[in-house]
């Protein structure tokens, strides 16, 4: 058992700063008071402990709020990504069988659900007292997050209370912590990359600050301001700061000491320009599937293992499988999910305890691993994930197309984006099939060109050959 999180926070360090956003603050006890509050609320409307809640809402205080709700409730959350389409989103909603949708407002989608509520639905009635539970279950599901996989079927990735902890426990005894600790999230709270931000954050004692939207200009000026000690972010939002930086020809104060950049490869040029600004950066591996951080590279070592995701956290381990110096990263330790929800809850993500991602690297002699290549043709646009298969069964669903191809092409603004290679059969225009692949998948999936060819690389057992699709129009 551990304790619950946040009442406990919240008695150690009361009138510490929990939360800042547009200029408001929350301390400790604020959040835990109405983080209950919701709950009680939540609970009128007939939300139980136990139950799975969905939510799809942008990064604002009154998430972080319900985030906590419906915590201390006992519920499941069903982390909705805000970018999908609602076809997309059906498909979560309906594989995780939440029994309650929450939506931050309920004009944004179209979604049905028996049970949908907005914010204010629940904010609007009187409360009904439930037992808080002063423990927690370490093996109690904290989140649910979707992430595909080589079939092209998002599958729900479960990350226990244990993950969690044992992920932030192992993160701070790798960068430390300190009292007057503050942390930027302006990554999606509906991805691990800012949900760990508030796990952290209760663990630690440590203040975050909010932003709902990535803005450059703004996250440069608060760490100028001197107020936030680490943030995290993806390669595309660093290149953003970094010019930022060097337009108004500025570095980083020493008051900013941790720029944890991650999900995805960062390109070297970016590290050296970011190293010229005084920005720490710390390379780092991790995935859903991990809770965060597997592997975070120091700051003193940012130069001289230049390209490298860094050594292990104290409790992780890692190992490549093959008979090569170079293979597939394995994974162990209690950070590691224990498998899916839904249709791919029989599937075992651990082999013999070890987590196989299928990526691709190695370690070298002083135990430091580099990424080298990704898993399952997956390309990854400015930290969001798209499979290839997704994207194909999107276009194979249009009557006009017989069979279809996707690759990632290098991209100098998001570092990858799809390109589609399309058989037809019959006159479909690439304007007719923009138009349908919109209602299919998020803006951030869309492929950026078409190309109409007469048939696709297949090899002798007809399996797809994706990396030779560039052949085809670079030849
Ligand atoms: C890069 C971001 C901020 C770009 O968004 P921006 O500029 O705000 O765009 P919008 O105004 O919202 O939209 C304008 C148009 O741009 C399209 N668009 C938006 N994003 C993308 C994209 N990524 N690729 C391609 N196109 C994009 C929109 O669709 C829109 O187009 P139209 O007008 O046609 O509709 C934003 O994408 C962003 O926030 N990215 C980061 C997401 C993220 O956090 N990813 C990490 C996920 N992985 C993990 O969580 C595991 C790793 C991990 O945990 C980690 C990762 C990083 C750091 C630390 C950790 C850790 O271990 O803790
Ligand atoms: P996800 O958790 O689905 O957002 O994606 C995690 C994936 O991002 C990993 O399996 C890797 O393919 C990729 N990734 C994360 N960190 C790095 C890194 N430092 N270098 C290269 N690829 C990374
Ligand atoms: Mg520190
Ligand atoms: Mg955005
Ligand atoms: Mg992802």
């Amino acid at each position: 058992m551990y304790p619950n999180l946040l009442l406990k926070r919240a008695s150690l360090t009361p009138n510490r700063i929990a939360l800042r956003f547009e200029g408001k603050e929350w301390t400790f006890a604020q959040l835990n008071e109405d983080a209950i509050l919701f709950a009680k609320k939540l609970h009128s409307k007939g939300v139980s402990p136990g139950m799975r809640v969905a939510i799809l809402a942008s990064s604002n205080a009154k998430l972080v709020v319900v985030l906590h709700g419906c915590m201390q409730l006992g519920c499941e959350l069903v982390m909705l990504n805000e970018r999908l389409t609602e076809e997309e989103l059906s498909y979560q909603l309906q594989d995780s069988k939440a029994d309650f949708l929450l939506v931050d407002s309920l004009d944004k989608r179209n979604l049905a659900h028996e049970n949908l509520l907005s914010f204010a639905d629940v904010e609007c009635i009187e409360g009904n007292s439930f037992q808080i539970e002063k423990e927690w279950s370490k093996d109690r599901t904290i989140t649910i997050m979707y992430t595909s996989g080589t079939t092209g079927k998002p599958k729900g990735v479960r990350q226990s209370l244990d993950n969690h902890v044992m992920s932030a426990t192992g993160s701070a005894l790798n960068l430390g912590v300190q009292p007057n600790d503050s942390w930027l999230c302006t990554v999606p709270l509906f991805h691990i990359s800012g949900f760990s931000i508030l796990m952290r954050s209760v663990l630690y004692g440590m203040t975050v600050s909010l932003h709902t939207k990535f803005d450059a200009e703004k996250a440069v000026e608060e760490i100028l301001g001197g107020k936030v000690t680490g943030m995290s972010l993806v390669a595309v939002m660093l290149e953003r700061i970094i010019t930022v930086l060097e337009e108004k020809g500025l570095a980083f104060p020493n008051t900013f000491q941790s720029m944890l950049v991650g999900g995805g490869p960062v390109p070297l040029n970016y590290l050296e320009r970011a190293i010229k600004r005084k920005i720490p950066v710390l390379q780092t591996y991790g995935m859903t599937e991990t809770a965060s951080q597997t592997t975070t590279l120091s700051t003193e070592d940012a130069i001289r293992k230049l390209g490298s995701s860094g050594k292990p956290l104290f409790f992780a381990e890692v190992s490549i499988d093959g008979e090569e110096e170079i293979g597939e990263i394995c994974i162990k330790g209690p950070h590691v999910t224990k498998g899916y929800i839904g249709a791919s809850e029989s599937k075992n993500p651990l082999v013999d305890g070890w987590l196989h991602t299928g990526d691709i690297g190695y370690i070298d002699d002083e135990g430091y691993l580099y990424v080298l290549d990704r898993r399952s043709d997956l390309i990854i646009s400015g930290g969001e994930n798209i499979y290839p298969a997704e994207v194909e069964q999107a276009l194979t669903k249009h009557p006009g197309v017989r069979e279809a191809g996707v690759a990632g092409k290098l991209d100098n603004k998001w570092g990858q984006v799809p390109i589609a290679f399309v058989v037809l059969k019959e006159n479909v225009t690439e304007d007719e099939l923009k138009k349908f692949m919109k209602t299919q998948i998020a803006s951030y999936k869309q492929p950026v060109h078409y190309f109409f060819v007469d048939q696709l690389p297949r090899n002798a057992s007809n399996k797809l050959m994706r990396r030779d699709l560039l052949k085809l129009v670079i030849e």
